[in-house]
């Protein structure tokens, strides 16, 4: 019988399907230095994903979900110690160590090059190198960049047909014009020797997640989860892009983007900055209350935006990539319904739990856990072995891949290759105190500072000590590809391309009593807070002037269908000013580490805040 390997190497090309003279020396330069048994062209056809998935089913990386209940779908496992991205083994290499900045870990570029030279000698023996070009937006959007990834995971291949825009119409738009490509190296750093079997997730403990920033250039050694192994998403569109932005004038933030439409049909498009176990992606879908009837929330992206003035002077946005990457755990009907109809077909499941019917199931999918189920370790999991050994059925950064054009809540304009205009930024975070619910920045300078000195109280006892916050400045602390002081710099540079800046806001949905309980619903409720954001970029309501922004008045909220007192909101909204001054002082912390490259408006907004508590 023909294995998936054999099916693949007779139908599917093994030479190069482009014209690009770079291109095509580049992947023979690099078959060269890593020895793969074949190469294989990514056409990124549903036969050649098929035939993919049938590989991947075959050497047990891969076990197909139930058709009935899950159709297209797939679930996979990791090995315990390739569940996340590794920010100690991620490196920007510039020329200049002081251009990656503190918050950084640099290399020297040479040193790595010759380090990585090693790593990749012979890494791909016994294996297939897939030749995948990527791109980032709709393919041939101006606001689109290219990117090609070489790897020896089947895995990677197809968790970027969901992604990302992948196969052939990428090597057209490659042979257009010889675009600039940015390439990308990947292997799981587990050779075959002739005849040795493989395992369902070959990886290496040695890890390498390198960007070199000045020659636009992406190496990644050793894993094959997530945004170490998929580098269209942090390692490109974040980390890469954001050295890009800088250069040409744009932004490459890790934001959401989403359209709120009116009863009247206006429609208002926000992007939203949030740290990690904020709910980003809840925002991102979320379901406004039965009652403001006629209002809708469209969903552009839940991670990455792309980010240009057009013509105008004015901010648009496009979503650089196809799908969502979401973590699974939390995600059900209740919280998130709109990601639950995403995922329920044509989805990949990484390190969740695999029911007895051939089904996944995570904490938080539904209220009951099943009787009995397979952990994402594979080992046998019950609710009760789970309360005896503290142990939860997935990984709590288990994942779904799903695409994009399934969320039922897709905007009509996503893929529109000018992007969506921009009309706010939203920056958040988890903070159980001090911060209001949400107040709007004076101008833009504030608002930079705002999203400067954002922060998420810490949630999980591994990460240290809980409740301290931690900064995350824009939430790009472990996603900046240069120094974060220029990074700021090149925000308050922006004001200078726009005719129209758009107005800046801060939200915390997570402030609570004095008994610990949480004051604000969220979730759904969220689109009161909303409304009022947009009714402030249409200039239809006034705020309400405290020292650090204006906030709402309790009337220029849309209540209707919600008992929500004026006392518990006018709480919310309290602007404590000791507690405030306190918080002031701790920014001096960011702004010690990254003086020299500070932008002198961070610290005038400092003192300015200061003056005003
Ligand atoms: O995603 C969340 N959002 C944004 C939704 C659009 N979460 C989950 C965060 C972890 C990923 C939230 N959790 C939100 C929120 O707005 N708010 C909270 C806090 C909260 C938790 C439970 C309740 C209320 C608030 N429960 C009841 O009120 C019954
Ligand atoms: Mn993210």
């Amino acid at each position: 019988m023909k294995t998936a390997q054999d099916v693949l190497a007779e139908r599917f090309q093994t030479e190069p399907p482009t014209s690009n003279k770079h291109l095509i020396r580049w992947v023979e330069k690099m078959a060269d230095l890593c020895r793969p048994e074949s190469i294989h062209w990514v056409d990124g056809s549903k036969v050649e994903y098929d035939a993919i998935c049938d590989r991947l089913v075959a050497t047990g990386t891969f076990v197909r979900l139930n058709k009935k209940q899950w159709p297209g779908c797939f679930y996979a496992r990791s090995v315990p110690s390739d569940v996340a991205r590794v920010e100690d083994r991620t490196f920007i290499c510039s020329l200049s160590r002081d251009s990656a900045g503190p918050t950084n870990n640099w290399e020297d570029p040479f040193v790595m090059r010759r380090r990585l030279k090693q790593l990749f000698r012979g890494c791909m023996q016994g294996r297939t190198m897939y030749v995948l070009p990527f791109s980032m937006g709709p393919v041939g959007s101006p606001m689109s960049a290219i990117g090609v990834q070489l790897t020896d995971s089947a895995y990677v291949v197809a968790q970027m047909r969901t992604m990302a825009r992948i196969g052939a119409p990428v090597f057209a738009e490659i042979d257009k014009d010889e675009k600039r490509v940015v390439p990308c190296m990947h292997s799981v750093g587990m050779p075959l020797r002739p005849g040795q079997t493989d395992v369902p997730w070959p990886c290496n403990e040695t890890k390498y997640i390198v960007h070199f920033p000045e020659t636009r250039e992406i190496w990644s050694y050793g894993s094959g989860y997530g945004g170490n192994a998929l580098l269209s998403k942090k390692c490109f569109a974040l980390r890469i892009a954001s050295n890009i932005a800088r250069d040409e004038g744009w932004m490459a933030e890790h934001m959401l983007i989403l359209g709120v439409e009116s009863p009247e049909g206006e429609k208002t498009y926000v992007a939203a900055a949030f740290p990690s176990a904020c709910g980003k992606t809840n925002f991102a879908m979320l379901i406004p209350p039965k009652a403001m009837q006629g209002w809708k929330v469209w969903t552009v992206g839940d991670d990455i935006a792309w980010i240009r003035p057009d013509a105008r002077g004015r901010l648009r946005a496009i979503n650089p990539e196809a799908g969502f990457f979401g973590v699974a755990p939390g995600t059900g009907e209740k919280t998130n319904p709109v990601a639950m109809a995403t995922l329920a077909h044509n989805s990949i499941f990484t390190n969740v739990a695999l029911t007895r019917d051939g089904g996944v199931w995570w904490e938080g999918m539904t209220e009951k856990p099943p009787a009995e189920c397979l952990d994402w370790r594979g080992e046998r999991w019950t609710p009760e072995i789970g309360k005896q050994t503290g142990r939860t059925a997935a990984h709590p950064n288990g994942r779904f891949t799903a695409p994009a054009s399934q969320c039922p809540t897709i905007d009509p304009d996503w893929e529109s290759p000018d992007g969506v205009p921009i009309s706010a930024i939203i920056f958040g975070g988890r903070r159980s105190t001090t911060l209001p619910l949400v107040y709007q920045a004076f101008n833009w300078s504030s608002g930079v500072y705002i999203g400067a000195t954002m922060g998420s109280e810490t949630t999980a006892a591994a990460s240290g000590a809980v409740g301290q916050v931690r900064r995350d400045p824009m939430a790009m602390l472990p996603f900046c590809g240069y120094h974060m002081g220029d990074y700021f710099r090149h925000w308050i540079k922006m004001q200078r391309e726009l005719e129209v800046t758009p107005r800046i806001f801060h939200v915390n949905w997570f402030r609570k009593d004095d008994e610990g309980k949480f004051i604000w619903p969220g979730y759904g409720e969220n689109m009161r807070i909303l409304r009022w954001i947009v009714d402030r970029v249409h200039g239809r309501t006034q705020g309400r002037e405290t020292p650090i922004g204006w906030v709402p008045h309790y009337d220029d909220i849309d209540w209707s269908g919600i008992e929500f007192s004026r006392t518990t909101f006018n709480g919310l909204l309290e602007i404590d000013r000791i507690a405030w001054k306190k918080e002031v002082i701790s920014h001096e912390e960011l702004f010690i580490n990254l003086h020299d490259h500070l932008p002198p408006e961070m610290i005038y907004e400092r003192e300015l805040l200061i003056c005003r508590l």
